[in-house]
């Protein structure tokens, strides 16, 4: 079958649908280490995992409103200077069981684990399109092109059996500074066939669904990428529309990711044989490159908060004036609390921008179960 053809997974993977493969990490694993490990980094596909055999004969062809269309072979985009970002890759759909249980939605179910922080090593998309005579800093071409659409060699049924696509602004794709990157490498091992083998698009800051594996071709367009991704998917939507009214056309595909945070260190239910010091600890990132500025943590459904400590770097405190911080990576988070008897733990973000996160998930409820950054809460239960 289709299907023959899939790469083996750690077994500790929750498994979320088999075809396509769809599955997150056991949440503690998250907290485990900074740069999440490969096996342990969610993987999420809309069709089979496509085999190149032919490393040789594979390259990436650039199309569209260009004067000089070109195809780059692997060695091509291995010449260009080698970048490594660390990133923080999140899919839209991440806690989307979460909004499910308040009323239905329609989409692959997600703990809090579709997530995950890897360093991302590769060409930087914007010296890419420098080969195509397409400087630094472009919002527009001469012949009209305002926006690099990213074609897979994958095939989805929700394409009619045809690649996944996605795009972004040629200014995003041309500014060195946004970190695009055309990916080989994740964590400094070669990318693996789940994560976009032999090359991957990473847009940092950005929900996953741009960040297209496997990828095939780049084309310069005067308009967005028209493809069901983009159009008729990963949109946000108010309460109010439902699968009757809905018109995909009066709203924008969703880019930059909001502020979220979650508590890995704890199950949603925890049982305490007797009151004691808890260790709350988990992940906190925004999109768009907005740093996290502070962590805070409630004991009592969200009254009262202290606020935890964060750190980028594993066992390094981080400290809010500190411009080396890693733009587009998450924070870990930590705080010990006393636990006199049973409570409801809540963990909530602010970024740089100082937004926050919403504090119940009624409020952005939507069809799709898309971004769910509501607070997030745990019980711990003291007792037998
Ligand atoms: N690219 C292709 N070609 N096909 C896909 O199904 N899924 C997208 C994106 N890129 C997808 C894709 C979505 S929705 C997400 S969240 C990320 O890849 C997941 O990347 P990962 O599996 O490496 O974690
Ligand atoms: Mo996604």
């Amino acid at each position: 079958s289709e299907y023959s053809r899939e790469p083996t997974r750690h077994p500790s993977l929750v498994i979320n649908s088999k075809q396509p493969f769809n599955a997150e990490p056991p949440r503690s694993a998250l907290v485990t280490s900074y740069v999440t490990p490969v096996d342990f980094f969610y993987k999420r596909n809309h069709g089979p995992i496509p085999v190149v055999d032919d490393i040789e004969r594979y390259s990436v062809s650039l199309n569209g409103l260009i004067e000089t269309p070109k195809e780059l072979t692997m060695r091509d985009i291995r010449s260009l200077p080698k970048y490594s970002v660390a990133a923080t890759l999140q899919c839209a759909g991440n806690r989307r069981t979460a909004m499910s249980k308040f009323k239905t939605v329609k989409g692959v179910g997600w703990g809090i684990s579709a997530i995950g922080n890897a360093v991302w090593g590769g060409a930087k998309l914007a010296d890419v399109l420098e080969l195509v005579g397409i400087p630094k800093f472009t919002a527009a071409t001469k012949s009209g092109g305002k926006h690099v659409e990213f074609v897979s060699i994958d095939k989805c049924k929700e394409e009619n059996e045809g690649p996944y696509k996605a795009s972004i602004p040629l200014f995003q794709a041309t500014n060195p500074d946004a970190d695009v990157l055309l990916a080989y490498e994740m964590n400094g091992e070669c990318l693996n066939r789940d994560h976009g083998y032999p090359l991957r698009v990473v847009v940092p800051g950005v929900i996953g669904a741009r960040s297209v594996k496997w990828l095939d071709s780049i084309n310069i367009l005067a308009n967005e990428c028209q493809g069901f991704f983009m159009q008729k998917d990963y949109k946000m939507f108010p309460p109010s529309v439902n699968w009757d009214n809905i018109d995909w056309s009066t709203r924008r595909p969703q880019m930059d990711f909001p502020v979220q945070s979650a508590i890995c260190s704890l199950e949603d239910l925890t049982i305490m044989k007797q009151p004691g010091k808890v260790r709350v600890s988990g992940y906190a990132v925004s999109g768009g490159g907005r740093g996290i500025e502070r962590v805070d943590v409630s004991m009592d459904g969200g009254k009262t908060w202290v606020e935890a400590t964060r750190y980028q770097k594993p066992g390094i405190s981080y400290v809010s004036d500190d411009t080396n911080s890693d733009k587009w990576a998450w924070v870990l988070f930590e705080a010990t609390v006393d636990v006199p008897h049973s409570v409801e733990i809540v963990a909530k973000a602010v970024d740089s921008a100082a937004n926050v996160q919403p504090e119940s998930v009624q409020e952005i409820w939507n069809l799709r179960g898309v971004l769910n950054t509501s607070w997030h809460r745990v019980q711990l239960h003291v007792g037998h």
